[in-house]
């Protein structure tokens, strides 16, 4: 079954029109007092949502051991191949609850900040770009911030309404813990109110410390209401969801783990694989990129250990979904939504009673987080051969 229920579309339309009525946010200006230990204002520029997780999270973790209020970006989605094709900026709140993100640090959202806080603290003509002098280099004119060249980094700014007047290159620093007294020291919150910066001040892959703060993340009621909707009425439970992340550009992607010299961490696999890069396990092509014979297999592992009823596919192409079913003789159900709204995927797999993803991706990693959060089972394609031991335990 490869339904595209008229909901879907319907979510997205209105998750666009709330994007583009963001600015005029609910917030009131007497909701919020300027902070004077400052802010951090970053773009979420680097890859697509799974990405942009990841590096909100190190974000979230770099704004507290600064405390300094982190100003919460909206999402980019980059909406090229539907309408209105072109980048999307939809308010974190869309997607996500804003106020448990407060039980852990001060946040505000970029267009809260920018509608009742920006106009009297950070005013037009005072508005300074900090970046790495390495950044600079990249510049048209070699003197500021790259801030807004090209996109997705123009349409972003212009999106909040900011353009920059001034620029702070800055050397010999990293986001990583050890240098966070050299940022308290170098940019006083006095002198230095807004720390905006052209990405997002993090790594990529999030930090293994940083993988906890997932649990702050919470889905805004609309997504739960929408994925416990199609839930209820599709998908008899038990369920196995699976991400299928196969299409064209990870296939390029993976491509580059047949040299063998990409090593055990690529992109998100330190989440299969281990952090630690000594005892990492192998990162097989096959964990990238399994194919037809691999799915199968480990659906129809799954789907016995836990005596599935149906299984839900997320893809970012291919279904598979006949295979599926036949390889099940049409005694499980198979479900596949192909959602205009990626994040209907994301919190249906989140709520599965086993998880099998993609160990490379940062798509698959969100849900991953996320299970492990509330302790529910997940595997991962090209690696759950049971009877196989861990490197480590070997
Ligand atoms: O989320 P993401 O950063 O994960 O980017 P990766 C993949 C995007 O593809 C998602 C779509 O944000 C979705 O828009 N997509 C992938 C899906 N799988 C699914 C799915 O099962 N269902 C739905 N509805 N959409 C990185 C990218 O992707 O891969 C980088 O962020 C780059 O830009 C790299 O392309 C190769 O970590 O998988």
């Amino acid at each position: 079954m490869a339904a595209k229920p008229k909901r879907c579309k319907v979510l997205m339309l209105s998750l666009i029109c709330a994007a583009l009525l963001s600015v005029s946010a609910l917030t009131t200006a007497s909701d919020l007092t300027w902070d004077e230990s400052g802010y951090v204002l970053y773009c979420p520029c680097m890859g697509r949502f799974g990405n942009q997780v990841d590096h909100f999270l190190g974000s979230l973790a770099f704004a507290k051991a600064l405390n300094r209020t982190l100003a919460v970006p909206p999402w980019i989605i980059y909406r090229h191949h539907a309408p209105p094709y072109t980048n999307v900026h939809i308010p974190y709140s869309e997607y996500f609850k804003l106020e448990p993100l407060k039980q852990y640090h001060r946040v505000v959202s970029l267009e809260d900040f920018m509608a009742h806080l920006a106009p009297a603290h950070w005013p037009l003509g005072q508005r300074t770009a900090y970046c790495f002098e390495s950044a600079v280099q990249r510049s048209t004119d070699k003197k500021s911030c790259p801030m807004k060249d090209g996109n997705p980094f123009g349409p972003f700014w212009d999106h909040v309404g900011v353009d920059f007047d001034h620029s702070v290159p800055f050397g010999g620093l990293s986001f990583s813990s050890y240098y966070i007294p050299h940022w308290i020291k170098r940019f006083p919150p006095a002198e230095h109110p807004v720390l905006a910066m052209p990405g997002a001040p993090a790594q990529f892959p999030v930090l293994e410390e940083h993988i906890s703060l997932q649990r702050y993340v919470v889905w805004a009621d609309m997504i739960v209401e929408d994925g416990e909707k199609h839930i209820s009425t599709l998908l008899p439970r038990p369920y196995v969801g699976i991400h299928l992340r196969i299409g064209s550009d990870w296939q390029n992607a993976c491509k580059l783990l047949q040299s063998g010299d990409a090593g055990p961490h690529f992109m998100a696999s330190p989440q299969c694989v281990g952090y630690d890069r000594q005892t990492a396990l192998p990162l097989t092509f096959t964990m990238c990129l399994p194919d037809l014979a691999e799915i199968l297999r480990a659906v129809k592992l799954w789907v016995k250990k836990t005596k599935a009823q149906s299984v839900y596919i997320a893809t970012d192409s291919e279904s598979h979904s006949t295979d599926i079913e036949k390889a099940f003789k049409g005694k499980v159900k198979v479900v596949s939504l192909r959602p205009d709204v990626a994040q209907l995927d994301l919190y249906i797999l989140g709520q599965a009673d086993h998880f099998i993803g993609n160990c490379v991706s940062s798509f698959s990693a969100f849900v991953k987080r996320e299970r492990d959060m509330h302790g529910r089972p997940s595997s991962f394609f090209g690696m759950d051969y049971p009877g196989k031991k861990k490197k480590d335990e070997l």
